[in-house]
């Protein structure tokens, strides 16, 4: 009996291309060059523990490279990819602190599409094996093909997004994106380094009963935040719900996507505009989140409306089911 066969990334990705209304093949190599940088990150990702072991011995791995810290690997890779592929005009990341502009020689910026990413988002927890994400976010540049890209291009409103996603590298590895028509998730089988489509069409439940939020930080939130917290603690109705909290963005959105719940990184007397990035974090989730039936916010404002000013501007976020988001903002709204 044959294995049902799910369909591929790579068949997905050319059969959903015609359907894309920017359709010239180059968003489809643009995903294409993710999926290559995401399978060459997990392999890394995933013999962390063992390099650390072997690195131990000391400055070199096992490959007798220097060793590096994994999240600049990341950056590495996921760069490296995309200008060997010359598919993309300009890249911003969380690890570089001023986006990175691509001639291709022979091509003189004709490439259309920007990229920006979080390379390995949560990256402190490799040290303790826990889930870690790459998050990227994709654009039409605004400024005229044929010339270099200028921080315009960059700071576009996530509502300007054409295609968002992250990869998790979990108990399996997944590759989770949008390009505006729903959100699908791809499995990758190890064995045959090929992305399967096992998650189509997913979506937020309307509501959900966990709530994800460093409760470390309690003492510094508003008083909305504090009070919707204990909303949650609550015996009542559908309360209290189960608090889940993994110090990983992907993780816990990834998780809160398939069983139902928010996820918050607030404002704090600590830091006020929270912590999450808004252009290579908190947008692309967004994308995803509205594109999944939820919904994403700053308390107050669509994430997705916001103008950014600067690169690596951080933003206070709300992110999760719909129901669940209105609730908390109900809770921000009051004086
Ligand atoms: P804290 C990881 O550094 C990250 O950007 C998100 O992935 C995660 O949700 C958050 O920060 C954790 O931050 O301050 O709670 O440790």
């Amino acid at each position: 009996m044959f294995e049902k066969q799910h369909r591929t990334l790579g068949e997905f990705i050319i059969a959903n291309q015609n359907s894309f209304q920017y359709t010239s093949g180059e968003l489809s190599r643009l995903l294409n060059g993710i999926r290559l940088a995401a399978k060459v990150v997990n392999h890394e990702v995933n013999k962390a523990g063992l390099v650390d072991i072997i690195g131990a011995a000391g400055e070199t791995n096992i490959q007798g490279e220097n060793q590096q810290k994994l999240d600049v690997l990341a950056n590495e890779k996921f760069i490296q990819t995309l200008k060997n592929r010359e598919i993309v005009c300009g890249i911003a990341s969380e690890e570089e602190d001023d986006f990175i502009s691509i001639n291709s020689f022979d091509k003189q910026h004709q490439n259309k599409y920007v990229v920006l990413i979080d390379p390995l988002d949560g990256s402190s927890n490799i040290d303790v094996n826990v889930s870690v994400g790459t998050i990227f976010s994709i654009y039409r540049r605004v400024t005229p093909v044929g010339t270099p890209v200028t921080l315009e291009d960059f700071l576009q409103p996530g509502k300007n997004q054409i295609a968002a996603g992250y990869i998790i590298y979990g108990t399996s590895t997944m590759l989770v994106y949008t390009t505006g028509d729903g959100v699908n998730g791809f499995t990758l089988n190890p064995a045959l380094g090929t992305f399967y489509l096992s998650h189509p069409d997913m979506q937020f439940p309307e509501t959900g009963k966990i709530y994800s939020v460093n409760e470390g930080n309690y003492i510094h939130f508003p008083q909305g935040v504090k009070d919707y917290i204990k909303y949650c603690q609550m015996e009542e109705g559908d309360r209290p719900y189960t608090s889940r909290y993994i110090g990983s963005l992907v993780s816990d959105f990834h998780r809160n996507m398939i069983k139902g719940g928010i996820y918050m990184y607030p404002k704090s007397s600590k830091a006020q505009n929270g912590k999450l990035r808004l252009l290579y974090e908190c947008n692309p989730m967004a994308f995803l989140a509205e594109q999944a039936n939820g919904k994403a916010s700053d308390g107050f404002q669509r994430i997705m409306d916001i103008q950014p000013t600067e690169l690596h501007q951080r933003v206070p976020f709300f992110c999760g089911s719909k129901k669940m988001v209105e609730k908390a903002e109900e809770f921000m709204a009051k004086p």
